[in-house]
């Protein structure tokens, strides 16, 4: 009877302890790898057909997962896009909306912050960008601001660190330390967050040379002339062709290397200006000149993602995590690889609006699918939540994508996306707009006082969104449908108030943080 009993009690303590602690994987892990700027065109998983390089690496996470083929930002520049990522809501209720005076209120709702509620272990390394401290995480290695790509001082919970070589190698190795030395009883959220492949695109050393001096294809609109769209579009300052500076194009070299450093810098680049200064390319040539060195930097810069998302994966692997871990690999936003003869994002734009996003979790998701339907990075805190089981708060604005990440559709998927962009003028003169996208469509609305009007695309028509239809009648009817359904979106997701004057930004900060 006696052995009995105790036997019982065995059972008992055993079954509540796989029910309590992560032992029996109830609660899945989470890995999120976030790099900075990195285009869709850029993932040879995505197929472009330029077919500008391969990343083996980030491809098998779609392998073993989702390639998620429309998953849009809500307003296309860093800080605003990981406030939302971390919050679940939009820029006007999170209260971030760019990047040259917005600051994190650290003290708001974050995934991270209820993650951690329940038990997790919660870390974030590499760039952070929101300006404010940290919160919600156990474990904190940030750059400070945008970083650098070589020797960065970085700030490890509160202290300043210095260290040598290159960043996204150093992000990689300090991401897998922290999975290292965690605590093996309770499951674990890691934000292992890239600068590259943000501007100045620079790549690792033993990367340069990356393409062999490949001569790149061009997008079809690398020449756009902006005709048949609005100011706007015409009035930018993002272009190849003006605004690429000697730094982009590595005419001048980065300040922060070390001798040994730059004398292998030097070795790859020098020769190669010195044939540019010799040749002194005009006009279209010198375009297409800095379009081919734009692609070998920026591309460089991500074979060292790449590698170390490798690196990330094969741990997973070798410690038996893989099973029950979520792997996302995003962007803060996509990025203009030349298309409009831009580099940059901010435009409602495809190339821009759209963030590569692939995500693997083996014990649900069906692996090799893609997805086609509407999503965003905005819908990555619930899905986080309802994963580990956790009630996710009535006020986030996405939705979880765990149904899709097993192909199943909800019935009442959402049909149309909402977007809103602030930042003006200062980087790159992008007029504020809001807009809707559908499948087919995008209604856009450049609505401040000294640039007012709307513009039509429609993607079926024209991929390249070269032209407006707004004017057109035969879009009438389309016009009028995607206005109401605009407005319900403002008013749903509570943007029809009108945002506040420093939502714009301050100008004169960002005039003062170049000098
Ligand atoms: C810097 C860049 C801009 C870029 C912003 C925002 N200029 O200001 O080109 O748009 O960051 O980028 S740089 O010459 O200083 O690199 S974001 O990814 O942080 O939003
Ligand atoms: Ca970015």
């Amino acid at each position: 009877m006696r052995a009995i009993f105790q036997f019982a009690l065995v059972c008992i303590s055993v079954l509540g302890f796989c029910h309590f602690s992560h032992g029996a994987n109830k609660q899945p892990n989470i890995v999120v790898i976030f790099s900075d700027d990195h285009a869709y065109q850029a993932i040879s998983a995505y197929g472009d057909s330029r077919k500008l390089l391969q990343t083996p690496n980030i491809d098998r996470i779609g392998s073993k997962g989702v390639r998620f083929d429309r998953c849009l930002v809500t307003n296309s520049i860093c800080g605003p896009s990981r406030a939302t990522l971390l919050t679940g809501k939009y820029s006007h209720l999170n209260g971030f909306y760019n990047n040259s005076n917005s600051k994190f209120d650290g003290s708001q709702q974050t995934f991270p912050k209820l993650l951690q509620k329940a038990g997790y272990q919660t870390a974030i390394i590499g760039k952070w960008h929101l300006i404010s401290e940290p919160t919600g995480f156990d474990h904190w290695h940030i750059l400070p601001g945008q970083g650098i790509y070589y020797n960065p001082p970085m700030i490890r919970n509160g202290e300043k660190v210095q260290h040598q070589g290159y960043t996204t190698d150093l992000i990689s190795e300090f991401s897998i330390d922290w999975l290292k030395n965690r605590d093996k009883s309770k499951p674990f959220l890691l934000m292992s967050q890239h600068k590259a492949p943000h501007r100045e695109w620079a790549p690792a050393l033993r990367h340069l040379g990356h393409d062999n001096d490949r001569i790149y294809p061009e997008p079809s609109n690398l020449f756009d002339d902006y005709s048949n769209r609005g100011l706007a579009t015409r009035d930018q300052d993002m272009t190849i062709e003006k605004t690429f500076t000697k730094l982009d194009a590595k005419l001048v070299t980065p300040t922060n290397m070390t001798t040994e450093q730059l004398q292998k810098w030097n070795a790859y680049y020098q020769p190669r200006n010195e044939k540019y200064f010799k040749e002194d390319p005009k006009g279209k040539d010198l375009v297409r000149w800095r379009y081919n060195r734009y692609m070998h930097d920026y591309l460089g810069t991500i074979k060292a993602v790449d590698e170390s998302v490798g690196k990330m994966l094969d741990f997973l692997d070798k410690e038996g995590l893989a099973e029950n871990t979520i792997v996302v690999y995003a962007a803060d936003q996509g990025f203009f690889l030349g298309e409009h003869g831009w580099f940059d994002k901010r435009w409602i734009l495809e190339e821009s609006l759209r963030t590569p996003m692939l995500i693997s979790w083996p014990k649900v998701s069906k692996s090799s699918s893609v997805n086609k339907n509407l999503t965003g990075l905005i819908d990555l805190a619930q899905t986080f939540l309802e994963a580990a089981g956790i009630d996710a708060p009535k006020d986030m604005q996405g939705r979880s994508l765990l149904p899709l990440l097993n192909g199943k559709v909800p019935d009442d998927w959402r049909k149309s996306f909402y977007y809103h962009y602030y930042e003006y003028p200062v980087p790159h003169r992008v007029r504020p707009h809001y807009g809707v996208i559908t499948d087919r469509f995008k209604l856009v609305h450049f609505y401040r006082p000294d640039v007012d009007y709307w513009e039509l695309y429609d993607r079926e028509k024209d991929p390249n969104e070269m032209k407006s239809f707004y004017a057109d009648p035969s879009y009438a009817d389309v016009v009028k449908e995607l206005k109401v359904e605009l407005a319900r979106l403002r008013s749903d997701l509570k943007d029809n108030v009108g945002a506040p004057k420093e939502a714009y930004g301050n100008s004169e900060n960002q005039k003062k943080k170049k000098q």
